[in-house]
């Protein structure tokens, strides 16, 4: 077993920084995409095979320090009701977007062990044979309402944020549902092996600051408590620079910043028992070899010697990013010292 990246997690890793890199299981892969012809990609995540195979397909083919659970964001809302389907050019479409108050009102309690039960035959498959930590994951509540609200991606979200300026006691009545949700899932995740789990509230990072703590600190709060003693819990949130303190405030296993930050300089003011994830822009890979290794020697130089730092992305792989881009990044990484 190769605990490198947990002992990272635990802010006490004293051998080479580990990497792993998010959305590492996707379409730039061509055995994903040769999956993706015979399959579409809901059944993908709801088949726990598939799972099993799709999460490997990274470790196998570059030696990641961990797995990924292949999952979505996007599968408690389904489990919601509101329909879901992904077209390849628009990417997620929530079928029956939420409108009103009472659209929030007839959504039904689910029991994350019955309505994703796939979910956790995955990882149980996963954690008999692999030989890297699994991180599961789940998006934040700011994200998935933002999602059944504005039905797709918006990067605006002028709908979610109207509703939720409009009517905020509505909007915390549905953060406070998938908050539930949320934890549910990931204590499912839990109870069937994950080593580290991730919340992605990637469009928090759209919030005003007084926003910021009312509609998402909060709710992460409630989730980082609720799992911090039973495994890891790493944060993530597209912009999350600006509120690296509000963060470190809610005392998670590790902050993942996107590619604003100065990782450098934000570690020295990050209390060192919190650890830190990233944040190389996914755009550099779209570079020449020399670029990828001078932008990540940089980082690494930066960072040499930290017990809580593991190398990342800022965020997801695009899928068009060149495979040997991905394979040179990680040799590098691993051999740096
Ligand atoms: O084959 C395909 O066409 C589907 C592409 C794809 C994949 C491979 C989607 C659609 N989701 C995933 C897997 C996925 N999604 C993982 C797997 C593990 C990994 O390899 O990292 C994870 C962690 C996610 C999380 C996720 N889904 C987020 C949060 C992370 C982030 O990017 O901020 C979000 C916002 C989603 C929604 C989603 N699912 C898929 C798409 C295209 C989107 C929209 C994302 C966007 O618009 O950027």
């Amino acid at each position: 077993m190769n605990f490198l990246f947990l002992d990272a997690l635990n802010c006490r890793n004293k051998g080479r920084i580990p990497i792993w890199l998010m959305r590492q299981a996707g379409r730039y892969m061509p055995e994903y995409r040769a999956l993706r012809e015979k399959h579409l990609f809901l059944q993908m995540c709801h088949e726990p095979e598939l799972i099993n195979e799709v999460t490997q397909l990274p470790v196998r083919s570059f030696g990641m320090d961990a797995a990924i659970l292949f999952s979505d964001i996007l599968l408690i809302p389904e489990a919601l009701g509101v329909g879901l389907h992904f077209n390849d050019s628009v990417g997620p479409v929530i079928e029956r977007p939420l409108a009103s108050s009472s659209d929030i009102a007839s959504l039904p309690r689910i029991q994350a062990r019955e309505d994703l039960s796939y979910i956790a035959k995955g990882i149980r498959l996963l954690k008999g044979c692999l030989k890297v930590p699994l991180i599961g994951f789940a998006g934040g509540p700011f994200t998935l309402a933002s999602y059944m609200i504005e039905g797709k991606t918006d990067r605006t979200l002028r709908k979610t944020k109207q509703w939720m300026l409009r009517d905020p006691a509505s909007f915390h009545h549905l953060l406070s549902l998938l908050c539930e949700c949320i934890i549910g899932c990931l204590e499912m995740q839990i109870e069937a092996g994950i080593d580290a789990a991730q919340i992605f509230d990637s469009w928090a990072g759209t919030l005003a600051w007084p926003q910021f703590h009312e509609f998402s600190l909060g709710y992460l709060q409630k989730i980082v408590q609720r799992l911090k003693t039973r495994c890891p819990v790493i944060l993530f949130c597209k912009g999350a620079s600006a509120f690296t303190q509000e963060l470190a405030s809610i005392h998670p296993g590790a902050i993942s910043f996107d590619w604003n930050a100065n990782l450098p300089a934000l570690r020295r003011v990050l209390p060192a028992n919190i650890a830190f994830q990233g944040n190389l822009d996914p755009d550099i890979l779209h570079a020449s070899k020399s670029v990828i290794c001078g932008e990540a020697a940089r980082l690494l130089n930066g960072l040499r010697g930290d017990p809580g730092y593991i190398f990342n992305l800022g965020h997801g792989i695009h899928p068009d990013t060149p495979v040997d881009s991905v394979r040179a990044l990680v040799e590098y990484v691993k051999e740096f010292s």
